[in-house]
């Protein structure tokens, strides 16, 4: 059964039923299928072929919905892509993936326009209706379809193609298929048990894989309502929860953190919420006690990748261990292996590695950085961790040296390319600092040109190059790398500090040490 068969039973089930409520407005299931029908039929009338790449370049809402249903019912692949990417992320996803169509709104379309490579059509998605703007000029896009679906897409078709941060500094397209995410989902429905009498509170972006391929696609299978907010805010959370309006929230630890840092958290009652999950970053035990201790609830904690949607989790009516990812999901094989390819025991570390119907089908355009991501057909995750003796995961780290701030990953070397075109850098490298709310933070050691300027001065016997170092503000402030980096990436990842150095420590190998940098912050 393709993802589409699986969400057609529940809008054929249950059609006047309210799906989403959004910004004062409700939509119900027979509502989706419909809008879904009409793209679906729209793009088919742009000859967009079963298999076509098609991109949402959308904020949450009901449109962004809209959108990827109608891909999907048309037989083609969707692109999820977070509105904060910049030129440099937009045009590399665009060129590896040869998009041919794209839905955005209109107040994005110049951004667009501006870029060196973009799909053939841009649908500008309005509120009364969505223009075309393509090759042959401006037009309406909607033609009827009410009830159209693509009902020859099978399972082992691409549904998604994710893109996801890649230790090269340009991101990869995991080819994700409807069977990947229908399994998935249905394990997930059932390991949790989501019902249809569920009330979701999703607060999650819509563009990554936790807030579309669980919160979205789990009120699609299972006909629960959702109560779908453009952005996380903790107390507008917090109130929601406390009237009862929802059983069900998830979020990443950052939107844990900061619930638990709202002032006087006994104003709010989450006696009525059945079960609050946790993903995407590590969960400190710390912050799963003291959510407990606020509010009764002991977050329940999984784990999952782009890659393999989810993998683990802690279980619903036993044992949810703080530090623990949980146990493997019915159907997943997860193993540790270790440095000489064999399967280690509990107890033992090493990298966890991932085989079942979840697992996507390996990166566009990329057959080496595929074949690599293997082995003995297991997906290697770059995540370390072991088994307990109860069989429960506990990651400890990661091979490659990603960085999770807020949930979002980072690769340094993406952010290092960008900061090495400034004018005034002479080399950088970027680390995650520790942070009690992001978990990490991005951070940038600079070595910045001047400083050649400057130790000549001091040969003269004037400004030395440690003096000129400390008197960082002189050379490149903080600010001025924001602006320069702003509109060529994403805002998460730009550094939330620089610290400028005379050099980058390195190994025999010429390999930056950055645990060494690491430590200058004295962190
Ligand atoms: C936003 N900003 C961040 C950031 N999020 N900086 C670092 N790390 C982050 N995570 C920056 C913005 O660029 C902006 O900077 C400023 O903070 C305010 O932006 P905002 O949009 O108002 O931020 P806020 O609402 O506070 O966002 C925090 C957050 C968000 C935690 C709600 O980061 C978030 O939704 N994270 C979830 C990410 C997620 O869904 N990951 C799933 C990946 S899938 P400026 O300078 O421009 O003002 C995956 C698999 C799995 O990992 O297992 O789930
Ligand atoms: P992404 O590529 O955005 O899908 O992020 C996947 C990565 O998120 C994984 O490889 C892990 O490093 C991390 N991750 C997801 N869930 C958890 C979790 N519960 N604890 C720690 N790390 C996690």
């Amino acid at each position: 059964m393709s993802l589409n068969e699986l969400f057609m039973t529940t809008f054929s089930r249950i059609p006047e039923k309210v799906a989403f409520y959004f910004e004062g407005r409700e939509i119900t299931f027979g509502e989706i299928e419909r809008r879904a029908g009409e793209v679906a039929a729209s793009l088919l009338s742009l000859r967009v072929e079963p298999g076509s790449r098609v991109a949402v370049f959308l904020p949450n809402g009901p449109d962004l919905i809209y959108a990827h249903l109608g891909i999907n019912f048309a037989g083609a692949v969707r692109i999820p892509l977070n509105p904060a990417y910049g030129e440099r992320e937009l045009n590399h996803i665009f060129e590896d993936s040869g998009a041919e169509v794209i839905f955005t709104y209109p107040e994005y379309v110049p951004r667009l326009k501006k870029l060196r490579v973009y799909p053939r059509e841009i649908i500008a998605v309005g509120e009364e209706n969505w223009v075309r703007i393509g090759g042959k000029g401006i037009g309406d896009f909607l033609v009827a379809g009410d009830g159209f679906y693509d009902d020859e897409v099978k399972d082992s078709d691409l549904a998604m193609i994710a893109y996801t941060s890649g230790t090269t500094g340009l991101s990869k397209g995991a080819m994700i298929t409807h069977g990947n995410l229908r399994s998935n989902i249905e394990t997930l429905v059932q390991s949790w048990g989501w019902t249809e009498n569920e009330r979701l509170l999703l607060t999650l972006p819509l563009f990554h894989i936790h807030g579309l391929g669980l919160g979205i696609h789990g009120v699609l299978a299972t006909g629960c309502s959702c109560i779908l907010k453009p952005k996380f805010d903790p107390e507008e959370v917090l109130n929601i929860l406390n009237r009862g309006e929802a059983t069900l929230f998830m979020g990443v630890p950052t939107m844990y953190h900061r619930l638990s840092e709202v002032q006087e958290p006994s104003r709010f009652d989450l006696s009525r919420v059945r079960l609050v999950i946790s993903g995407s970053a590590a969960l400190a035990p710390a912050l799963f006690h003291k959510f407990e201790e606020l509010y009764g609830h002991k977050i329940l904690e999984r784990y999952g990748l782009t890659e393999t949607i989810m993998n683990t989790s802690n279980p619903l009516d036993g044992v949810r261990k703080p530090g623990s990812v949980g146990l493997p999901l019915p159907g997943v094989e997860v193993r540790v292996l270790g440095e000489k390819g064999d399967f280690l025991k509990p107890g033992e570390s090493g990298e966890v590695v991932v085989k079942g119907p979840n697992v996507f089908q390996g990166y566009l355009n990329q057959p080496q950085a595929t074949e690599a991501a293997f082995v003995n057909n297991f997906f290697r995750t770059g995540d370390l961790g072991f088994f307990d003796g109860d069989g429960y995961l506990h990651l400890a780290g990661r091979k490659s040296e990603l960085i999770i701030s807020g949930g979002y990953n980072v690769y340094p070397r993406e952010v290092e390319e960008v900061i090495n075109t400034h004018p005034k850098v002479k080399e950088a490298a970027v680390a995650g600092l520790a942070d009690p709310e992001l978990g990490e933070k991005v951070w940038a050691f600079i070595v910045p040109k001047q400083e050649e300027e400057s130790n000549q001065r001091s040969d003269n016997g004037r400004l030395s190059c440690k003096e000129a170092c400390s008197t960082k503000k002189e050379i490149l402030e903080l600010s001025e790398l924001k602006a320069f980096l702003q509109g060529q990436i994403a805002g998460y990842k730009i550094p939330k500090g620089v610290t400028l150095v005379s050099e980058l420590p390195r190994n025999a190998m010429g390999k930056i040490l950055k645990n060494k940098l690491k430590e200058t912050r004295g962190r």
